[in-house]
């Protein structure tokens, strides 16, 4: 059998076609404590929109022949080892974390909430049958530690909308928040049953300069920038006064390799974390990037997704993230903006 930086070379001569984004850059806590570690990590949904970033945070800490990034399609220009996977596959998964000796699993695989809401049944499909696919190998392979990302989709109309608090009423809207909060329960199961080391965060809009999402409901916060540096006007699925809960990306990737270094016992939460940053309507992201780019116009023609938001919180209590392993978001809007309009920029001045 060959080994792990084998089949990671080998891999890397099938996938690796250029070089790593320029615009990756690791947080500074994170490289202040950058070591190799002898961990073997498998990412599913690597091609996805936090899946490409973090892929590379982790190449960063434990070495690239060490993060086995996986998705159902190839990735552009990824760096490293990489392997077609459908996590649905159960033997498929399963013949992976056998062959490559992986130790941790980072679950990203999913359909999101907007595009869920167009096939109801095949989210809840792919989402739970993955998950469950995951659990399952990790729990016989031993696998140390698998990473789960839940959403504020769990919450809905019966919850507290500003604040929401850490153990709230759970009744979604949406197929992708009823997967969501099933797969924290399942979550929980498998720790509390076998022991297994699963830690999950529900992530608020998720806005980055890397990677596009795809398929959400917060998709517009990072399609608005997209628009106002290519110097395009950008027409909002959403309302103008429609507040949501965000975070910048380098905050997002911080928060996941800061609960999964966390130590176990500090950990009170064992279905999913509440986690916050900040807070913003699209009327307030769009003066915001006005003050710096004033010609940009924004034009607001809400659809199905003003239902979606709608049902979700204003902002979220994350006490529990902060208490139990020293979470601090860094970013506000204004720095956010700043960040991506300068990252943005660039990518496009390159292209
Ligand atoms: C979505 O909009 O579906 C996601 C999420 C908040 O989970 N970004």
């Amino acid at each position: 059998m060959p080994c792990f930086k084998q089949m990671g070379i080998l891999a890397k001569q099938c996938y690796a076609t250029s070089q790593r984004s320029p615009y990756f850059s690791p947080t500074k806590q994170l490289l202040n404590r950058k070591r190799m570690k002898q961990d073997n990590i498998l990412v599913t949904g690597a091609a996805g929109q936090l899946g490409s970033v973090l892929v590379e945070a982790l190449q960063e800490i434990y070495g690239t022949s060490r993060v086995l990034a996986t998705d159902i399609k190839p990735i552009e220009n990824h760096e490293g080892p990489f392997h077609i996977l459908d996590a649905c596959d159960g033997a498929a998964l399963e013949a992976v974390v056998r062959q490559w000796r992986i130790t941790q699993i980072y679950h990203l695989a999913a359909i999101l909430s907007a595009k869920g809401e167009q096939d109801p049944f095949k989210a809840w499909q792919l989402n739970m049958t993955s998950w469950l696919n995951v659990l399952e190998v990790a729990r016989q392979r031993h696998v140390a530690k698998v990473y789960y990302p839940s959403s504020i989709a769990v919450f809905g109309y019966a919850a507290a909308p500003k604040n929401t608090p850490q153990y709230e009423v759970l009744i979604p809207e949406t197929a992708y928040g009823i997967s969501k909060v099933a797969g924290e329960n399942w979550a929980y199961y498998y720790h509390r049953r076998y022991g297994l080391d699963v830690r999950s965060l529900r992530y608020p809009g998720i806005i980055s300069h890397q990677s596009m999402p795809g398929g959400g409901t917060t998709d517009y916060a990072v399609d608005i920038y997209h628009h106002a540096v290519q110097r395009k006007p950008y027409e909002c699925f959403l309302r103008a006064d429609t507040p949501l809960p965000m975070l910048y990306i380098p905050d997002a990737i911080r928060a996941t390799l800061e609960l999964m270094e966390a130590p176990a016992q500090r950990l009170s939460v064992r279905t999913s974390y509440n986690l916050a940053g900040m807070t913003f309507t699209p009327a307030e992201v769009a003066a915001n990037i006005q003050k710096y780019l004033p010609d940009f116009q924004v034009t607001y023609k809400p659809d199905y997704r003003q239902a979606i938001a709608d049902s979700w919180p204003q902002s979220i209590d994350d006490s529990f993230a902060r208490r139990d392993w020293g979470w601090q978001p860094q970013y506000d809007l204004d720095a956010m903006t700043r960040d991506m309009i300068a990252h943005l920029e660039k990518k496009y001045a390159l292209a």
